[in-house]
């Protein structure tokens, strides 16, 4: 059966949040994915049977045993070179900007507004303006994606976004996108929640724009004080209807059939996270791209500061599937973008309601699904483009300490709650001085762990989480950590930026943390952040990507304050310059005596 959606049209989401400071460091591994993921023959999958009439009596009955006997369910069947029953027709691609996801081109006198908005918003929204509701996307999908068929019963969804001081075009697209692009019989609602915007386009042109064009399918709700993302969510799983809740960003737009394959997922076990693969849409452009090929199959990972990093999927997940399009574990995901059973969401708790703003709330949400029993699995047949902020231009609100990002608070909570003492040592190996922080009242998060019989975090790293270590091995211990102040001048070393390739040197000590901050470990690494240092040149230090090993030439005796390159067998010194260089050791001078002192910013406070 074909299916005549309104239109097809893009929109991406709610990750500019966590990819503010992930992307600089997006480290996924760049290696090519080998041709096992070419499409292969097709293969038979188990027939469906059509389900016998039965009195009604015996139907409930049957019903009810469901809950305790585990039932084979109707499974999606792969036919190569049939379309499935979900796709949509092929639309004709105008000639008008951003058609079939090009970039917009801008006059020269529309460039200086253009800065201004991507200033306000963090998009281009003169150039956003330019892009029609209902523009073609090109299908990133694999290419066996047009050929799956589903089961026609599927549970209905709830979209739910949420958003703050949004740019209009860019929210109401990502609006459009989702209708065009979903079932009508499958998507329930789309539920909007303003987190508190004060941008005059939020207010009566919006509601007047979506009820004009959507009726009552688009729900828009208004928070009375500002929650922040995490809480604004959780309001919004509140007040949805649907079976499953599907979380996308307010600046979204989807491809292809992108709903049905994550809602296939949940229909087979309510227990799974179904995660969309983000492409890109950039945000002066609009230009919409893949950010992997579709054959290169990534899951999400963490490094032990909880950096969000994405990896290719070990071939241990591939080789579970028999087609390279169907779904694949991960073990956690951005955070923007995902499908959950409803219910089973507020059965888990939601979100931890002590998180604040955003950030770790991914982790949050896939350590609980994982460790209690459920799943979390990419999907590549359901593709959604997110626009990629090139900045944040949102403040973090009030509820926030100005020496410990609320970002950091969050993590402490989920590493407090779900790991075990030797993982909790791992992040605080990386982040020394966040120990101790006052992270609030966890009682009822460590009562439903277990009373829910959750496994242990060890559980989690050695059956889903293994291929992490392959990135970021078990961190060995720090041997000092802090700022490192020399004994004659006072000056402290300072990593700037801390991008790789920026040189070391010396200025005010601060006691702030950042740049300021390093760690010594007992392999001779020298850390600052999720980067390392070593002299490149064998003179100026600068900062580096760390190597895998988490081993390093450095040493630091604290007898003579001299921090020695064992392999270039030189100590460091301060230049005149102000950077710090490799010379030949001489204890005696003041310049290369060197001190750690451990500061705790947050205590200033
Ligand atoms: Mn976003």
């Amino acid at each position: 059966m074909k299916r005549e959606y309104a239109t097809l049209s893009y929109s991406l989401c709610n990750i500019e949040e966590l990819t503010f400071f992930i992307v600089p460091s997006y480290s996924c591994s760049l290696i090519r994915q080998k041709a096992h993921n070419q499409l292969k023959p097709p293969v038979k999958l188990k027939e469906t049977q059509d389900e016998e009439i039965k009195p009604k009596d015996e139907v409930e009955h049957v019903e009810s045993q469901m809950e305790e006997v585990p039932v084979v369910k109707e499974e999606a069947v792969f036919k190569y070179g049939e379309t499935g029953n979900f796709e949509p027709s092929e639309r004709k691609i105008l000639s008008k900007p951003g058609e079939n996801g090009a970039a917009v081109q801008l006059a020269s006198n529309e460039r200086m507004k253009a800065q201004i908005t991507i200033n306000e918003f963090g998009f281009n929204m003169v150039a956003s303006d330019k892009v029609a509701m209902d523009r073609v996307i090109p299908d990133t999908r694999h290419k066996e994606c047009p050929f799956w068929h589903y089961p026609e019963e599927q549970p209905s969804a709830s979209v739910i976004l949420v958003f703050h001081n949004e740019g209009f075009s860019t929210l109401v697209r990502t609006i459009h996108s989702v209708v065009n692009t979903s079932p009508p019989e499958l998507l329930k609602e789309v539920v909007l929640v303003d987190d508190f915007s004060d941008k005059r386009h939020l207010k009566s042109q919006l509601e007047d724009y979506v009820k004009e064009e959507f009726g009552d399918l688009v729900k828009l709700y208004r928070n009375s004080q500002r929650e922040g993302l995490i809480r604004t969510r959780s309001r919004g799983a509140e007040l949805a209807t649907g079976d499953v809740i599907v979380f996308l960003d307010a600046h979204c737009e989807c491809n292809r059939n992108w709903l049905v394959p994550l809602l296939d997922e949940i229909r087979k076990d309510r227990t799974t996270m179904a995660v969309p693969i983000v492409d890109g849409i950039d945000f002066n452009t609009m230009a919409y791209n893949p950010v992997y090929g579709a054959n290169s199959h990534f899951s999400g990972i963490f490094e032990w500061g909880f950096f969000y990093k994405e990896k290719l999927v070990p071939q241990r997940e591939l080789s579970k599937r028999r087609h390279a399009s169907e779904p694949y574990r991960s073990p956690t995901h951005a955070g923007g973008l995902f499908a959950m059973d409803r219910s089973y969401f507020h059965e888990l708790g939601g979100y931890d309601p002590g998180l604040k703003i955003w950030g770790g709330e991914n982790y949050e949400l896939s350590f609980k699904i994982w460790q209690c029993g459920g799943s979390v699995k990419w999907v590549p047949c359901s593709r959604v483009g997110h626009i990629y902020r090139n900045h944040m231009p949102y403040g973090l609100g009030k509820d926030n300490d100005p020496f410990m990002s609320p970002i950091h608070v969050n993590y402490m909570r989920v590493v407090e709650v779900w790991m075990e003492d030797e993982f909790k040592e791992y992040f605080y190996t990386r982040e020394p001085s966040f120990r101790g922080y006052p992270i609030g009242n966890i009682t009822k998060q460590l009562q439903f762990k277990k009373e829910h019989h959750c496994k242990s975090f060890r559980w989690f790293m050695e059956n889903i989480a293994y291929d992490v270590y392959e990135d970021y091995p078990k961190p060995p211990p720090n041997k000092a950590w802090g700022e490192i102040r020399n004994q004659g001048s006072g000056l402290c070393w300072e990593s700037g930026s801390g991008q790789p390739g920026h040189t070391v040197g010396v200025m005010s000590c601060h006691g702030a943390g950042h740049g300021q901050l390093f760690r010594l470990n007992i392999k001779g690494q020298i850390g600052t952040g999720e980067r390392c240092i070593d002299s490149q040149s064998g003179s100026i230090l600068h900062v580096i990507v760390c190597a895998r090993e988490p081993s390093g030439p450095w040493t630091w005796d604290k007898g003579s304050g001299l921090i020695k390159h064992k392999e270039l067998n030189k100590c460091v010194d301060v230049g005149t310059d102000h950077k710090l260089h490799l010379k030949s050791c001489d204890s005696k001078l003041p310049s290369m005596k060197w001190n750690f002192k451990e500061v705790f910013p947050w205590k200033r406070s």
